[in-house]
């Protein structure tokens, strides 16, 4: 039987294995192990509305949008409820934000942590088949347990995350998370309907080929990153880019890559959102020895000041992020 570097045979399923991590700290109350575990349920839910849509007639848009004035699928809906209830009906979630909706959703007060999420991102993905995912971070409350949730136990830094993770809804379903202490992946067995182990202790390579990037934004690009572009292409890298960032970024951390999504002229921050996007991979990569950063600063440590805040993002293997990195800082010499 193979053993995983955790002594845990691969195939052991996500309940045992979140079982044995626990029991590995006496002072654990086993309330994040249920709300991992109610996150894996919700996964498994929204795993069996995207395989089904196609049949279902529930792909498409939804005609409303959301707060932030994107055109709602009726999918990201459809998930969005469903991640709701199934962390209010698992009873360890004291509140939830969503890239979907505009206010704090209060679950019961009576619980410590807070899950921020994107319940289904890469929505220009949903209608044609291509791969999506689920995101989302795990905070404890600043605020005292008993009250109503606060705006700071929303807006708290990356590196206040007690776990974060992503299910990837691909050629398999996966579901990938880290408490701080390594990054495992779980591959869906559909026929049995559990995650088992299948990647352990995930690192991403040091250095790689691939660079990913909407490069139908070239001309709105700081010159510094049409430099970095022009430079992976002389050196003959690979362009993958799926406009799923889940899919993106499993890929490149399996492969060794570089994901970017810097500011435009036409979006000053960026596109994507540091809350519901950002922070929970920012702190898987960084437990897998890659690197994430808006350009100045490490993505974890940004204070967030409101929900909804959208960031530049560079993040994978360390060297490409490195050099990635150096073209800022040449551009700002040739400019200064
Ligand atoms: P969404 O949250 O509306 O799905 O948008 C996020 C997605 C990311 O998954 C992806 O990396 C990016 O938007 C693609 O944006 P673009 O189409 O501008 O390249
Ligand atoms: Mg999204």
């Amino acid at each position: 039987m193979n053993k995983s570097n955790l002594g845990l045979p691969i195939g052991t399923t996500l309940d045992r294995f979140i079982k044995q991590k626990q029991d590995q700290f006496s002072s654990a109350t086993g309330e994040l192990s249920q709300l991992l575990r109610d996150i894996a349920l919700a996964g498994k839910i929204i795993n069996r509305e995207v395989t089904n849509s196609g049949l279902l007639d529930i792909s498409g848009g939804f005609g409303s949008k959301n707060v932030q004035g994107e055109d709602q699928q009726k999918l990201d809906v459809i998930a969005n409820i469903r991640f709701t209830r199934a962390l209010k009906n698992g009873g360890m979630t004291c509140a939830v934000v969503s890239e979907e909706e505009d206010e704090i959703i209060h679950l019961n007060p009576d619980c410590r942590y807070v899950v921020a999420m994107d319940p289904l991102d890469g929505s220009s993905n949903i209608d044609v088949n291509v791969s999506i995912g689920t995101i989302f971070s795990i905070y404890k409350r600043i605020s005292p347990v008993g009250g109503p949730v606060q705006d700071e136990d929303v807006l708290q830094k990356g590196t206040e995350q007690v776990a974060a993770g992503y299910i990837l809804y691909g050629s398999s379903t996966m579901l990938v998370y880290t408490t701080g202490r390594g990054v495992h992946g779980f591959t869906l067995e559909p026929s049995l309907g559990e995650f088992v182990l299948s990647h352990d202790s995930m690192t991403s390579p040091e250095d790689g080929k691939i660079y990913s990037i909407n490069e139908g934004n070239y001309l709105k690009f700081d010159p510094w990153v049409r430099e970095y572009v022009d430079d992976c292409k002389e050196k003959g890298m690979t362009a993958r880019y799926i406009g799923s960032l889940v899919a993106d970024f499993h890929r490149n951390m399996l492969k060794g890559g570089i994901y970017l999504y810097p500011n435009t002229q036409k979006d000053p921050n960026g596109k994507l959102r540091l809350i519901y996007e950002c922070n929970a991979l920012a702190f898987i990569v960084e437990q897998s020895g890659g690197i994430a950063t808006n350009g100045e600063q490490r993505i974890l440590e940004i204070q967030p000041k409101e929900f909804h805040q959208r960031t530049p993002f560079y993040l994978g293997s360390k060297k490409m992020v490195e050099t990635a990195l150096s073209f800022i800082k040449s551009t700002e010499t040739v400019a200064g």
